[in-house]
């Protein structure tokens, strides 16, 4: 499965990203309170962070992940003021921080270095870096919904809907959390 960062600003005065997916998306702030993904990247722990930028970019620079456990996939792709990386092998768990370095817009401008951090923790869907009963309880009273703006993270098993399953899973998930 996959979601989606959007870059906004990768700015020292306005940073932030969101995650997204699909037609979803949340803040993933680049500095302070941690942007929790709940969602499950599937077998393989494949996700896709879509990062936004003021300008259109010319070179995607150097993308990688400096700490935890996945990496990028292939070559990022660049349309406009986003950029696409593909993100493989993402441990559940952790916090990861997409690096990126050296990338350059339409005006031949060299962007600041940006840390992009995402915390992976499935069936976290009150995103505080650990599943207890609470986030079950959440699932639990969405059962029956279709996936929108408002209950998109009780999804935790990305297929549209908030069923019994997405309750199974995040039940199996009490007690983990990201150190
Ligand atoms: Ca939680
Ligand atoms: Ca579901």
């Amino acid at each position: 499965m996959e979601f989606m960062v959007n870059a906004m600003e990768l700015s020292t005065d306005r940073a932030w990203t969101e995650v997204e997916i699909k037609t979803f998306d949340f803040e993933l702030p680049l500095t302070g309170k941690l942007g929790v993904e709940c969602r499950s990247g599937g077998a393989q722990g494949n996700y896709t962070l879509v990062l936004r930028f003021t300008n259109q970019l010319n070179t995607s620079g150097n993308v990688s992940v400096t700490s935890g456990l996945g990496s990028v996939s292939g070559t990022p792709i660049i349309k406009n003021n986003t950029m696409t990386v593909n993100l493989t092998g993402v441990a559940n768990g952790q916090k990861i921080v997409v690096t990126l370095a050296n990338v350059t817009d339409k005006y031949g401008r060299t962007l600041a270095s940006a840390k992009v951090p995402v915390g992976i923790l499935l069936g976290d869907v009150d995103g505080n870096k650990t599943v207890d009963n609470k986030d079950v309880n959440l699932v639990t009273a969405k059962v029956g919904a279709t996936a929108g703006a408002t209950n998109f993270r009780n999804d935790v098993n990305v297929d549209g809907s908030i069923t019994q399953d997405d309750v199974t899973v995040t039940q199996a998930q009490v007690g983990t959390s990201i150190p």
